[in-house]
């Protein structure tokens, strides 16, 4: 069966975690209020094992287990990113531009549309009506700061766009509201909150399914901001050559993934709204006054695997860095780096650094290629911000850093020494106060200026002579500063010296 293997069935995918030894089967009894997401949380900022908690205190008839971090980094340290690798059938020495390329490497196929098939692991377990309550589920509860508990922070958002032909894939959190609805965050300019907006228009509700526990090259597609009018299944089927299998939800006309864990179903009310948050987001806050109120999704079925298994992420500071930065980061990256090719400029690399928080975003150019733009700094930085500011795609990235090809934007060490000793304070930082916010960066959010425009600045880190094409500089470290005959020789002598 084609949809069986781990980047296309997330229950054989943690059955690869656990053959990869980065998985911790966890059978005691683990509490979801804050004790699940503590271990989680540690368990990011450790570079742990991945935790499967198969004994959930309050669990009934094996709903559920929960697995934490399924996408942050892998305990194994030669291999960094090898839960990411795993979720797109990636060589496990894969790295973070590999990552890329493989995301973006349906960009110029057709896309393959999923194939309806009658039914799936997803349907072994239905619960209707009354039998339905999500407050009797245990659902955790991620940080003391939480406004309530979070059934979805890492499963697909699937919406229809009401002129049909187009259906949006995403990740959006949603918190247990009552016994059979759900607040969540419906934010612009997401696709979720433009198709949302479309059925309010239309006074109808939205139909809606999240599917938790799906294929994780899928997850991967939803957390990616491709264009609008893309369709992630059909994508998703374009990157794996072959159709995703879908079966149909039971009380709306949406299709989910087959073998996802658990599949909530139902309608987003365009009218009703609940309390959502505080929520520990991805810059690493809980803020505590954080008071909004968000869409209502009903919830008028539940279907699901036995003993299905609930991803979590617990979003913070990236100093453990999780899938709001493995993921949001890297597939923003992504798409930047397709939006500036496509522009004709030399770009070669664009990456999110963790310790930005995925804030920043550095963008390696090709020098010899910059040269033959005879451009400057002004021009080009102008060039950048205005493409990347105005585009979604941007929409989480507050500092642009332009750096050289000596510059590898994987490397937070060699970005940091570019912006510091060739950006200038200033005459090489050009400010854009009229393009679209992330509200969620602390400083707009909670700081001094406009909330949801503006505060964003592209830092050119390459000296005028680079746009010549020239490096007029020999870089003062082992690698650059001296003859290959001296570096042989002093490693051929390293060990004698007792160094
Ligand atoms: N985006 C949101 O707007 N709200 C969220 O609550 C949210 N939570 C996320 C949680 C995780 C773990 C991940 C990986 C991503 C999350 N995102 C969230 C980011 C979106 O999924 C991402 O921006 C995606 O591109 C949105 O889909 P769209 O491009 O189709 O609009």
């Amino acid at each position: 069966v084609a949809n069986q293997a781990p980047h296309l069935d997330f229950r054989s995918f943690v059955d690869e975690l656990r053959s990869d030894d980065d998985l911790a089967d966890i059978n005691a009894e683990v509490d979801p209020h804050l004790e699940v997401a503590a271990i989680i949380r540690r368990a990011y900022e450790v570079r742990s094992k991945a935790p499967l908690f198969n004994n959930v205190k309050g669990a009934k008839d094996g709903l559920f287990r929960i697995i934490g971090a399924p996408g942050g980094l892998s305990s194994d340290s030669r291999y960094p990113y090898k839960r990411l690798a795993r979720h797109l059938a990636l060589p496990p020495t894969a790295g973070l531009n590999d990552v890329i390329d493989k995301m973006l490497a349906a960009k110029g196929t057709p896309p393959i549309p999923p194939v309806h098939i009658s039914s799936g692991p997803c349907k072994e377990i239905k619960i209707f009506g009354d039998d339905i309550d999500l407050t009797k589920l245990p659902v955790p509860l991620l940080n003391k700061a939480d406004g309530g508990n979070y059934i979805q922070t890492l499963g697909i958002n699937i919406v229809p766009h009401p002129a049909g032909k187009w259906t949006n894939w995403s990740i959006a959190r949603a918190m247990i509201h009552d016994k059979n609805r759900m607040s969540g965050l419906i934010m612009k300019p997401q696709h979720i909150a433009r198709i949302y907006e479309q059925w309010q228009n239309k006074g109808e509700d939205v139909p809606y399914a999240i599917a938790l526990g799906a294929p994780p090259i899928a997850v991967m597609a939803a957390s990616m901001p491709l264009p609008q009018g893309v369709s992630e299944a059909e994508y998703v089927g374009s990157l794996c050559g072959s159709p995703l299998e879908l079966v149909k939800c039971e009380t709306n006309d949406m299709y989910v993934p087959a073998n996802s864990e658990i599949v909530l179903e139902g309608t987003i009310s365009v009218k009703d709204r609940g309390r959502e948050g505080p929520f520990g987001e991805m810059h690493g806050y809980s803020f505590l006054d954080e008071n909004s109120s968000q869409p209502l999704y009903k919830v008028s079925a539940i279907t699901h695997r036995k003993d299905p298994i609930l991803p979590v992420c617990v979003p913070g500071r990236a100093t453990g860095p999780d899938e709001t930065h493995t993921m949001i980061g890297t597939l923003a990256a992504a798409e930047i780096k397709q939006l500036l090719q496509d522009s004709g400029l030399p770009v070669m690399n664009v990456f999110t650094p963790f310790e930005s928080q995925v804030i920043w975003a550095a963008v390696q150019v090709d020098r010899l290629k910059l040269a033959k733009l005879n451009t400057n700094a002004n021009e080009f930085c102008n060039k950048i911000g205005n493409l990347v500011f105005r585009h979604k795609c941007g929409m989480q990235i507050h500092r642009l850093l332009i750096v050289s090809d000596d510059i590898d934007p994987f490397k937070f060490e060699d970005v940091t020494w570019a912006f510091a000793s060739r950006c200038r304070p200033s005459v090489d930082e050009f400010h854009f106060e009229d393009v679209p916010a992330y509200p969620l960066v602390p400083y707009m959010s909670h700081g001094i200026g406009t909330k949801l425009t503006g505060g964003k600045v592209v830092g050119n880190c390459l000296l005028p002579s680079e746009y010549k094409g020239e490096q007029g500089w020999v870089t003062c470290d082992f690698e650059n500063g001296y003859p290959e005959e001296i570096k042989k020789k002093v490693l051929s002598r390293w060990s004698g010296f007792g160094l």
